[in-house]
């Protein structure tokens, strides 16, 4: 139990901040373990405070005080209040700017929670976002009070040779001791969620980037010495992402130093402090043979992303937390477009459109499910979520689909002209898209604030060349949300005719071959005329709507899409939901004990695609993927595990029966001596190959296990090594010890290869897989202080193993709810991430909801509950 039920913190309670602070003066002694923090604060009242109050409440967590002072008078014990998360001064002035200074103590050694100032291997750095900052001194720790900030760092020169915060560098020098000064100075207000500073020994790859107005700008990667070799991507990553938004957005970089620095410890993905972005190093370091091609593909998306943010986050901030996506949604619609601009537009809406549902619908259907702007919180950590990010997303790309490019990027120009420099909300943003575009989005914005994944039923009629398609829209409940209205739903559409030709049409009467309709009505009739023959709808193209549709098709038109459909998106869908629908039928067979029997359409609808010698090869790989058996189970009343593995590997095994020539043709085709180099046609050689080696795997042949072996041990670069290993791992094949072995013994001194090898056998579905799990618990690389190494493990299978996780025995919910427990003194922020593998218990059978809630329960009744577990635990059970 925890000492005390912590607070709600509800959107409707916002009021504008009583003080401003609009300069910071930060001197830092750095000490692994006693750090002196010296601030000094330019406070005056805000002249919107709501408050008669002549006090001044800042926030503070973690904190020793040594020394208060008030326009440099020194504070006796009676003018102030210490608490647990606060400092009050009980009389400042009202009419006139004061000086706040703080002299305090803090030890970032202990900090394992990795918010605030931290010890990550041997350097020091900070995580602020988003109320870190309370952790490094006290202040009004909140977006809407944006400071300018001068920061004085001071350390020992050996063992802090680099020593870096946010903006210009103002001066440095020589101290006694063997110590060094360095002075920063942003020139930029920000909230102190922005701020940053790194110690370390580390070594700095420069490069250069000259602005479409003719600005030189420094580009600084620091990583440690050995990592030296693993940042070029990263640095092009920058720079492309630099010339995109200036040619898609018209924005360009605002300082004269742009400074990313990896850590082996980190929370997150990344962080975009105001010119001094701290990222996980899983994104920032690659080097062919120890990064696979999705790695690289990820480094350039969070770089994009990071770099977007200076924007899309920095330059025009939140008002609150509760406005997260108003940054976060933006920013990750920017970074799609970025980095399906850079590679295939087609394969990266299928990726994104894949894990959202996979794992945001899930969210979306559970009991943590919430706005994109949510109403209430207990612990904001918990809501850096699916939702708030790529459903967020997905709001902007309806505004981009509703408006047009050109609208949306004039939405977009006064967005930021309009409020440069301030902390605003969502309201702001579609207020900012209307003004633009002269349209009125009043029924838009319930996307704001209705949780849930609306469901579209659609029906067809045809007669005498009219097709009258009735769509009808409706929302689940979802907790505190039991009744919905219904929202404004962007349908972009298509027809085709019987040769598979795109159809012409009458919409509105405009002549078109695919129009963008607006469903605002709970039922609503849409009507097509001009046609010649009854054609094939092709709805929902691109995904044009984070929805669940539903429309009756046979096995025949769902093939028929596969082959002709102009779509690329709905070309891939039409595949998975045939192949959904089989896999279906099979759970059926196997519930009811039938025979399981191989379909021929399916196996005939493979063969075209494996013969395809035109489309794009990664585009082929993915019309070959299998739904993902998370992405079935979600659409089960009741999930069965075994059963949706059972028919998933029967299909994967008839299919690799049946075209077990074709996939050896194809493999070979493009098997080809790779050193690994990330170029579009590489990439999609790789992915194809690789797609064919899984299939071939499932025979469980002797050649088979030859094909995985000998590539395993010949590759020379990482994505073609790990391919491999996972096809060796997830067979009977008699190498399998071996093979795990020597890539340990090759890869133990790169963190993030060693990663992937805890992962590959985390997931992997062959029956030991729980007793690995357990054994690779105490082997000496695993560490519970490391969040990469936790998610490689823990994460990995609770979150991407549901066969084994959710064994019928409950041993995979005790272990999870141990890991949970002993992470929550560790690392809140990470024990409440885990606690999410058992968020979705409802959708499993009794037994093993009983299991479940067991183990939820026993996490809530934990001493010294943390507020992140608490909030993820018992609203997962309320
Ligand atoms: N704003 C970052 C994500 C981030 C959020 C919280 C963190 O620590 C608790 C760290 C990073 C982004 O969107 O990239
Ligand atoms: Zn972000």
């Amino acid at each position: 139990m925890r000492d005390a039920t912590p607070q709600t913190v509800y959107l409707k309670d916002y009021t504008p901040p009583d003080y401003l602070i609009d300069q910071v003066e930060l001197v830092f002694e750095l000490d692994e373990q006693r750090t002196l923090v010296r601030a000094g604060l330019d406070v005056r009242r805000n002249p919107d405070s709501r408050s008669a109050s002549e006090a001044l409440t800042l926030f503070g967590e973690e904190l020793l005080l040594v020394g208060i002072s008030l326009d440099g008078q020194a504070l006796a014990a009676g003018d102030y209040t210490l608490s647990d998360e606060t400092l009050t001064i009980h009389r400042v002035p009202g009419d006139r700017p004061f000086r706040i200074d703080i002299e305090n103590i803090i030890d970032p050694q202990a900090n394992t929670a990795l918010e605030g100032l931290y010890l990550s291997s041997s350097m020091l750095c900070t995580q602020c976002e988003a109320q870190g900052f309370r952790k490094i001194t006290w202040f009004l720790d909140r977006p809407d009070v944006m400071s300018r900030f001068t920061t004085k760092l001071i350390a020992d020169k050996t063992q802090y040779p680099v020593l870096l915060s946010n903006g210009n560098k103002i001066g440095a020098g020589n101290l006694d001791g063997g110590r060094h000064w360095v002075a920063w100075q942003d020139p930029f207000a920000k909230p102190c969620y922005l701020f940053a500073l790194v110690a370390g020994q580390l070594e700095c790859v420069a490069d250069e980037f000259t602005t479409v107005s003719g600005r030189r700008i420094a580009l600084e990667i620091f990583v440690e010495a050995h990592n030296v070799d693993k940042c070029g991507h990263a640095m092009q990553s920058l720079k492309n992402a630099m010339r995109w938004d200036e040619e898609t957005y018209g924005l360009e970089y605002d300082l004269d130093l742009y400074m990313i620095v990896a850590v082996d410890h980190f929370n997150m993905g990344a962080m975009e402090n105001k010119g001094l972005n701290v990222f996980n190093t899983k994104f920032v370091l690659a080097r062919p043979d120890t990064a696979t091609d999705s790695d690289y593909e990820h480094i350039e998306g969070v770089i994009g992303h990071e770099y977007f943010h200076n924007w899309s986050g920095n330059r025009v901030t939140c008002r609150d937390w509760f406005q997260l996506s108003l940054k976060e949604g933006f920013t990750v619609f920017r970074d799609q477009q970025f980095s399906g601009d850079r590679s295939s537009p087609a394969v990266k809406r299928i990726e994104d459109v894949n894990m959202l549902r996979t794992r945001q619908f899930a969210e979306d259907a559970g009991p943590l499910a919430h706005p994109i702007r949510p109403e209430a919180y207990i612990e904001i950590n918990n809501f850096y979520t699916l939702t708030v990010y790529e459903k967020g997303a997905e709001v902007v790309r309806m505004l981009h689909t509703l408006l047009g490019a050109a609208g949306f990027r004039q939405g977009c120009d006064m967005y930021f002209k309009r409020h440069d420099g301030q902390a605003v909300t969502c309201e702001d943003f579609v207020k900012a898209m209307e003004d633009a575009n002269g349209v009125e989005l009043t029924q838009f914005r319930r996307w704001y604030s209705q949780a849930g994944t609306p469901v579209l039923e659609v029906e067809q009629a045809f007669d005498a060349g009219r097709l009258t398609l009735t769509v009808k829209q409706s929302c689940p409940p979802t907790p505190n949300q039991p009744e919905k209205l219904p929202l404004h739903v962007p349908i972009k559409l298509g027809f085709l005719a019987a040769d598979g030709s795109p159809a012409r049409f009458q919409y509105r009467g405009e002549f078109c071959e695919e129009a963008t309709v607006s469903l605002t009505e709970a039922e609503q009739r849409f009507v097509f005329e001009s046609l010649t023959e009854k054609p094939i709808v092709s709805l929902l193209r691109g995904f044009s709507a984070p929805v669940t549709l539903k429309i009756d098709r046979d096995p025949e038109e769902l093939a028929f899409l596969l082959s002709y459909d102009s779509d690329t998106f709905n070309r891939w869908e039409a595949g998975q939901q045939l192949v959904s629908r089989i896999i279906f039928g099979l759970i059926a067979d196997i519930q009811a004990g039938r025979t399981l029997t191989a379909n021929p359409v399916l196996i005939e609808a493979f063969r075209a695609i494996l013969a395809d010698a035109g489309a794009d090869l990664s585009y082929r790989a993915l019309l070959l993927s299998l739904p993902d058996e998370g992405y079935l189970g979600g659409q089960m009343a009741v999930v069965d595990v075994e059963a949706i593995h059972q028919a998933r590997e029967f299909v994967r095994l008839s299919l690799a029966t049946a075209l077990s020539a074709e996939f050896q043709r194809v493999y070979a085709e493009h098997h080809q001596d790779e050193s690994g180099c990330f170029d579009a046609s590489a990439v999609g050689r790789r992915r194809l190959k690789n797609a064919c080696l899984s299939y071939l795997t499932a025979l469980e042949k002797p050649d088979s296990y030859a094909l995985a072996e000998t590539q395993f041990r010949s590759a020379r670069n990482m994505t073609d090594q790990i391919a491999a290993l996972s096809a060796v791992v997830n067979s009977r094949n008699p190498a399998k010890a071996d093979c795990l072995d020597s890539f340990y013994r090759q890869w133990q001194r790169e963190a993030l290869v060693v990663d992937k090898w805890f992962t590959l056998q985390a997931t992997c579905h062959m029956p030991e897989t729980f007793a690995t799990v357990q054994s690779l618990m105490q082997h000496p690389a695993f560490d519970m202080k490391t969040p990469n190494r936790v998610r490689s493990l823990v994460g990995a299978f609770s979150q991407s193993n549901p066969l084994h996780f959710h064994a019928r025995n409950g041993d995979g919910y005790r272990f999870l709810a141990d890991r949970v427990i002993e992470l929550n003194t560790l690392n809140p922020q990470i024990a409440a991430r885990m606690v999410g593998g058992f968020a979705q218990w409802r959708r499993y059978d009794t037994d093993r909801q009983a299991l479940m809630t067991r183990e939820l329960r026993r996490i809530v009744e934990t001493e010294h509950l943390s507020k992140d577990v608490y909030e993820i635990a018992s609203k997962s059970l309320a």
